[in-house]
């Protein structure tokens, strides 16, 4: 597989066909995967999704062992090495992913700390982290929960929140600036802020490349006294793909 999972595609698409003689089962296997990975890349084209079907190794490193996703899934999975660095900088506390949508985050939470709390409002998102995350072996380490999370917030107490939400689809690209206060979904950013900041002293946001910093810089300005602001820019292959920021807080 190189950097961006491609080699590895044209193998399992079958250029070893031609050109491996004698391995009669490497051959069947590999027309087997063929037909499967096939089933997935047309269903990914039909959708517009194919751009994300090609990273496929880059989403789930075990992607072939039966990794389950929908359309939403596709284009909103953080990649496998981002997650894992967001695990490592959210420590071994209790960690509660508000937006788990198939699992991306929840996984690699999971492999660093053994209390984590996975909430999603879509069933079926729940039902395919919690498929995944057993693929990863880390799923009796997530209690999994269907649920609204602005409805839930005040039930809620951790040390990590970390809020991945919609961005209202891959269109946000599309625009110079994101705004935070319009864009977000299902509610704006201010206000999932000011819900978060309730529940734990942590709070991660995975957000645009585009997204107003300054915005950002808004919401800790609002409170007193302000959290302390980090903002990471991801990078993935040398290809920019997102923001973080760490907002913490600084009262004792
Ligand atoms: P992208 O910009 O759609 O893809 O998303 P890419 O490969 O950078 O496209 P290109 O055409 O610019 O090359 C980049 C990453 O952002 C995805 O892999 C997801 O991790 C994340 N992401 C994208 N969207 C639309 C969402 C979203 O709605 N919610 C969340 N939480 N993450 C998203
Ligand atoms: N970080 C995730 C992707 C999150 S996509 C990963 O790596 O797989 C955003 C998710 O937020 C979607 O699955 C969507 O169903 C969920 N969502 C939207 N509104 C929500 C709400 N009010 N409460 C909880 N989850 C919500």
């Amino acid at each position: 597989m190189d950097e961006n999972g491609e080699s590895q595609t044209s193998e399992l698409d079958g250029h070893h066909e031609i050109t491996t003689t004698g391995k009669k089962k490497r051959v069947k296997r590999l027309r087997s995967r063929k037909r499967t990975l096939s089933k997935f890349a047309l269903q990914a084209v039909k959708g517009g999704l194919f751009k994300y079907w090609l990273q496929r190794y880059l989403l789930f490193s075990r992607f072939d062992d039966g990794i389950k996703m929908d359309e939403e899934g596709w284009f909103s999975v953080t990649p496998e090495s981002i997650a894992r660095h967001h695990a490592s900088r959210c420590g071994n506390g209790i960690v509660i992913d508000c937006f788990t949508g198939v699992g991306g985050n929840a996984i690699q939470f999971a492999m660093k700390s053994s209390h984590v709390i996975a909430i999603d409002i879509n069933p079926q998102k729940i039902e395919y982290a919690q498929h995944n995350a057993s693929i990863y072996g880390v799923n009796d380490r997530i209690d999994f929960v269907v649920g609204d999370f602005f409805q839930m917030a005040c039930q809620l107490k951790g040390d990590t929140l970390f809020l991945s939400p919609p961005w209202g689809g891959p269109d946000y690209a599309k625009f110079v600036t994101y705004d935070i206060r319009s864009m977000l979904k299902p509610h704006d950013g201010y206000h999932l802020f000011k819900i978060a900041k309730t529940v734990a002293s942590k709070v991660v946001m995975f957000l645009p490349r585009n997204v107003d910093l300054n915005q950002l810089a808004e919401l800790t300005l609002s409170l007193n006294p302000p959290w302390e602001l980090e903002v990471e820019k991801n990078f993935l292959n040398g290809k920019f793909k997102a923001i973080t920021a760490y907002f913490k807080c600084t009262a004792t």
